[in-house]
């Protein structure tokens, strides 16, 4: 009998979080506190809380302290963390689909991401990371502006790029685009980047100005080259692990307010770009003007190369306007 009552009280204790159960969203992201991405999660999470009546709350875990985004992908994969808001440059290598957004020159320019993302194909491409078999739900886009190139030296042309050793995120097709630009491409994690200026394992590194400044890159590397080879979106994505419990309430109270905090982080990051631009130009960085027409042309094998398969999708984003 007491062996009974014992089972008993162990299979209660041991079921799963239930609908009803209090719940605690770990979400992640490489960059600190206050930056766009963030932001806009921290303020979902504060609109969720409320509206379930603190049931659901969000604790943010910033600054890479879960990692790198390869390992918080992974372990939104497994469900150690619930929300992982990383650069589509790091989530195509798992679903191959996104990498269409990875092509160098692919969108006119901010604007125009945004449009795509915004709109069908946007929603389309969050559906085919959500059915894949990443194991992840994609729950909206961010803004990741446009990356230029910054080292000790300009960059206004690909001849400039000749024998310079420049970071890349951890995709393939961004070390081939470097080379293509004339550079030596080296694929290397966000979280290791600034000590690999500092020591010289690179010249130079490629970003938006928000990350160029927050991750303090600008301290050791003075010139920023308006190339604007990437405009890359950033995408938050959700553990399905943990979305499989969660009732269909939650799932479509998450998705609403997903999609609010993809158009909140666009106020925030407009905002950002225009004060990071004139901190670094008060700290000393030099902004020069950089020769896209020939950076574009140089990289047109890439587009080839990466581009044929994506060549239906990819006149559909050129036609959207
Ligand atoms: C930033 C982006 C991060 C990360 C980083 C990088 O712009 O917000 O998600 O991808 O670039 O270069 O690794």
């Amino acid at each position: 009998m007491l062996h009974r009552i014992v089972l008993l009280l162990f299979v209660v204790f041991a079921m799963p979080a239930g609908a009803q159960q209090k719940q605690v969203w770990k979400a992640a992201d490489v960059h600190p506190l206050g930056y766009p991405t963030i932001e806009a999660i921290v303020r979902m999470g504060k609109k969720i809380e409320a509206e379930t009546n603190g049931r659901i709350s969000i604790q943010m875990y910033p600054s890479m302290q879960l990692g790198g985004e390869k390992e918080m992908i992974e372990q939104a994969q497994v469900g150690a963390l619930q929300i992982s808001r990383v650069s589509v440059g790091a989530l195509g290598p798992v679903v191959d689909d996104l990498n269409v957004f990875n092509m160098p020159f692919i969108f006119r320019d901010e604007a125009h991401m945004r449009m795509v993302i915004d709109g069908p194909i946007g929603a389309e491409l969050l559906d085919k990371v959500s059915n894949s078999s990443a194991r992840l739900i994609a729950l909206g886009w961010m803004d990741g502006g446009t990356r230029n190139v910054y080292s000790a030296k300009p960059v206004t042309k690909p001849a400039d790029l000749k024998g310079m050793k420049v970071r890349m995120m951890g995709n393939p097709i961004f070390v081939e685009t470097m080379n293509a630009m004339g550079g030596n491409g080296v694929a290397m994690g966000y979280n290791e980047l600034y000590s690999a200026l500092q020591t010289h394992v690179v010249d130079g590194a490629e970003n938006n100005p928000p990350s160029f400044l927050t991750a303090n890159h600008y301290q050791v590397v003075k010139v920023y080259s308006l190339t604007g080879h990437l405009i890359i979106p950033e995408i938050f994505i959700f553990s399905k692990a943990t979305w499989d419990k969660l009732s269909k309430e939650d799932q479509a109270m998450l998705k609403k307010h997903s999609r609010e905090a993809q158009m909140e982080q666009r106020q925030l990051w407009n905002a950002m770009v225009g004060e990071s631009e004139a901190k670094l130009k008060a700290a000393g960085v030099q902004f020069v003007t950089a020769d896209k027409k020939a950076f574009y042309e140089a990289t047109q094998p890439i587009r080839d190369k990466y581009g044929a398969k994506y060549a239906a999708l990819l006149k559909r984003i050129q036609d959207t306007k």
